[in-house]
């Protein structure tokens, strides 16, 4: 597979259960490298951007909500087939069924928040990492 990078957030969930050292832990595991990385308090303005797919559905607003009740890590992840490696690190988006080994599925559960919480967010193609980890690190 070919040289990528991807946008991976450890979402508010995440860094407030003390999870970001684990979740960098097994990105270093596996053999991808962290390229840069830094905090960031998301305003609205750009969560709406960063989730403009997901405008429009019911779990929106509940969305929005939640990516800025706190501090979230935005990290740039570089390595060989890494937007598919990645997702498949992170596990499928409910925690609930997401396969154990994963990272949704060892550290997340159900919060019944109006919105699944699931600890990280990574690009789901080439052309939304492009674009997400503009949204991010310009
Ligand atoms: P993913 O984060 O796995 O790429 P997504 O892009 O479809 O999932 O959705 C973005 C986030 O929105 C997801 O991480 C959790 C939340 N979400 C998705 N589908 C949902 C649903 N049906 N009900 C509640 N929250 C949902
Ligand atoms: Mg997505």
């Amino acid at each position: 597979a070919e040289a990528q990078s991807t946008l991976v957030l450890v979402k508010p969930d995440g860094v407030a259960r003390n999870l970001t050292g684990e979740v960098l832990r097994r990105i270093e595991r596996k053999g991808y490298v962290i390229e840069d990385l830094r905090m960031v308090r998301p305003t609205r303005e750009l969560l709406t951007r960063h989730y403009a797919e997901h405008e429009g559905k019911p779990f929106f607003e509940p969305l929005v909500e939640f990516m800025g009740s706190g501090p979230v890590v935005a990290v740039r992840v570089g390595g060989h087939g890494v937007i598919e490696g990645f997702r498949s690190l992170a596990g499928t988006t409910d925690p609930t069924t997401a396969a154990p080994g994963t990272i949704r599925g060892d550290l997340g559960r159900d919060w019944d928040a109006g919105v699944i919480q699931n600890i990280v967010h990574g690009s789901d193609s080439p052309e939304s990492a492009a674009r997400e980890l503009d949204i991010w690190f310009n």
